[in-house]
């Protein structure tokens, strides 16, 4: 970890921090099935080589928790039984780890730490679970707590939903944890079964294009799409009761209620059903190698989100038209929540540096904004070290 330009909010005797436990925690890309994860349905996504990186050591109090992100200059220290929300948001999603953590009734002692990330916020590439999921392994190690890596996954996605109150599925911090270096992960959300994918790109890359927008109605639409897939499964629940989730629901099925439902909420559902059997095309193409296939169905899923689902805007749907009739770029889609953040790409490796300033070069013109090109390589899960 490299020493931040700005460290002024730094404690005096964090400058010569001697670290007992080291933890790099990678953001995810998700190469298609989005808001599947909590329809109970299927995401294909694996952890990339951008992360947060945190040093732990422990102090010499019982309650005292201390925390310096270089990535903000800023310092925070809380007593850990006592645990209250924070005005500053990327602490809550500390915090709510820390409160999760001691729900399951495991003993925390003080602690100091420092981290630094090098993932874009809001760039829908999971800087949140990046940050639970690898703040809760290190602690996990510090203090020998021996929660698995799945209870690592699951605390972390209760801490955001209990504590920082977004209403996320759990494919995030699956990814962040438990993937593997050059594959995708195959998960089903309803078993919690998963398989590796090699990822056979061949001459291919990933690039993600930044819009560097992040709309305000992201986490509001969020909740809204989620209630309105609910609501559609309780409507079909009075007359299937075995069904507990959209997964569980067949096309022939939500035609049959596609009146009561409304055709709102039936087009959000339809839009789960196909990118659901999206996911198991994708498994296919990449099994193949075929990348004009795998490339479609990304096409397909971004229609999908803009359409049916209605969680694109007008910067995304920009970059995706724009390399649709590129032959050099397979398949673009939105990627994440929506509302702003990355496309992400399949694109032959030659044509990105190109390909980046054509692209750059159109979409400065049409929003005034400069767009953010990330290349990533699908990686391994937290890496954790005892120094
Ligand atoms: C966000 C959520 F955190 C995930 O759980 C998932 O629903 C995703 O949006 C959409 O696929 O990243």
């Amino acid at each position: 970890m490299e020493q931040a330009n700005n460290t002024s909010n730094m404690p005096e005797d964090f400058k010569s921090f001697k670290a007992e436990i080291e933890v790099a925690s990678p953001g995810r890309i998700n190469l298609i099935g989005e808001h599947t994860d909590y329809n109970h349905g299927f995401v294909m996504p694996t952890a990339i080589d951008k992360k947060i990186y945190f040093k732990f050591r422990k102090n010499s109090s019982s309650n005292l928790g201390r925390i310096y992100s270089e990535t903000f200059d800023a310092y925070v220290e809380f007593n850990t039984q006592k645990i209250t929300k924070s005005t500053n948001s990327w602490e809550n999603y500390l915090l709510g780890v820390i409160d999760e953590i001691q729900k399951l009734g495991k003993k925390l002692q003080g602690f100091d730490c420092i981290m630094k990330s090098e993932l874009p916020i809001g760039a829908g590439i999971s800087s949140s679970a990046a940050l639970e999921c690898g703040f809760a392994g290190g602690l996990n190690s510090l203090f020998n707590l021996e929660l698995t890596q799945m209870d690592i996954v699951k605390l972390s996605q209760r801490a955001e939903n209990n504590f920082v109150g977004s209403n996320c599925g759990i494919m995030d911090q699956f990814a962040s944890v438990m993937s593997k270096k050059d594959h995708f992960i195959k998960l089903d959300c309803e078993s919690l079964e998963s398989e590796f994918i090699p990822a056979k790109i061949k001459h291919c890359k990933l690039l993600l294009l930044n819009t560097n927008v992040s709309h305000n109605l992201a986490d509001s639409e969020y909740n809204t799409r989620r209630k309105e897939c609910e609501d559609a499964v309780a409507i079909i629940q009075q007359k299937y009761k075995e069904v507990k989730s959209l997964r569980q629901v067949s096309f022939s099925v939500l035609e049959e209620f596609r009146q009561e439902i409304g055709e709102t909420s039936f087009k959000r559902c339809q839009y789960v059903l196909e990118e659901n059997e999206r996911v198991r095309q994708t498994e296919e193409a990449l099994r193949d190698g075929n990348l004009i296939a795998l490339g479609e169905l990304m096409y397909a899923s971004h229609r999908g989100l803009q359409h049916q689902y209605e969680v694109s805007c007008p910067e995304l749907d920009f970059l995706v038209d724009f390399s649709e009739d590129k032959a050099f770029i397979y398949g673009s889609r939105m990627m994440g929540g929506g509302f702003g953040g990355c496309t992400i790409n399949l694109i032959e490796a030659d044509k990105i540096d190109a390909y980046f300033e054509e692209v750059k070069k159109v979409y400065q013109e049409k929003f005034n904004i400069t767009p953010t090109a990330i290349t990533v390589v699908p990686d391994a899960g937290t890496q954790i070290t005892k120094v």
